[in-house]
């Protein structure tokens, strides 16, 4: 569990324990060596603090056994939740914008594992066209790869397809995971990152953003 995890699930134990102080001081109930509750009060302590963690848990029924949670039309995975679009955009910048309106970013993937994820949710989502989601990644000026929060891609996991990034026509700066004509799923390419009108239906898309504890 991660440090917000944590802290949630501590404020839960805070609550409880507050609920036993109050309770117990509002009733006067501790016997003379003020060591031991009463059966009677320790019941309705019971009862009480059973009542306030169905209206918690109410509460947080999005989270299914974790203590954080993703919005709705969202996928969770670690500590973070993922936005697919279908045919979103013809320019990596809109798409871009496009997360940043929702609080979100283009994804980042950092892990293979990360990437089968996100490769399940082309299938989920039924991306299938071979131009994909945007996701994350550019080439800039030095001609390399870096992440959107300026990790180089140097070094740390990649996924590209095979004879990828080719850089075809010296024009492809941004980064794609294609749709599922290209099969395994998965695979990685650069494209330009504004494509023609002609290119309709566009790519999609991947937001990605951190869970959120309440
Ligand atoms: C991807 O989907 C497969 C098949 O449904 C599943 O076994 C696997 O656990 C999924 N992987 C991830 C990382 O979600
Ligand atoms: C894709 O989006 C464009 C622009 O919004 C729209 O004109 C087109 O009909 C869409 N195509 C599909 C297959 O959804
Ligand atoms: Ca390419």
């Amino acid at each position: 569990m991660n440090a917000k995890g944590l802290i949630f699930c501590f404020t839960v134990v805070l609550v409880i324990f507050l609920l036993v102080t109050e309770t117990t001081q509002a009733h006067g109930v501790f016997t003379k060596d003020k060591s031991c509750l009463r059966r009677d009060v320790k019941e309705e302590i019971i009862k009480e603090i059973r009542k306030r963690l169905d209206i918690l848990s109410a509460k947080s029924e999005c989270c299914e056994g974790a203590c954080g949670c993703c919005p709705p039309r969202w996928d969770k995975h670690g500590d973070s939740c993922y936005y697919v679009e279908k045919n979103a955009t013809s320019k990596w910048q809109d798409a871009r914008k496009r997360c940043q309106n929702m609080g979100a970013d283009l994804a980042i993937i950092t892990s293979s594992d990360e990437n089968r994820f996100i490769a399940n949710l082309t299938k989920k989502y039924k991306i299938t066209s071979g131009l994909g989601i945007w996701f994350g990644l550019q080439r800039l000026a030095d001609n390399k790869f870096y992440w959107i929060d300026g990790t180089p891609l140097e070094s740390h996991f990649q996924a590209w397809g095979q004879g990828q990034p080719d850089n075809s026509g010296g024009r492809e700066n941004c980064g794609h995971m294609r749709g599922l004509v290209d099969q395994p799923p998965g695979q990685w390419n650069d494209l330009p990152c504004s494509l023609g009108a002609g290119y309709a239906p566009y790519p999609g898309l991947i937001c990605e953003k951190s869970i959120s504890y309440f």
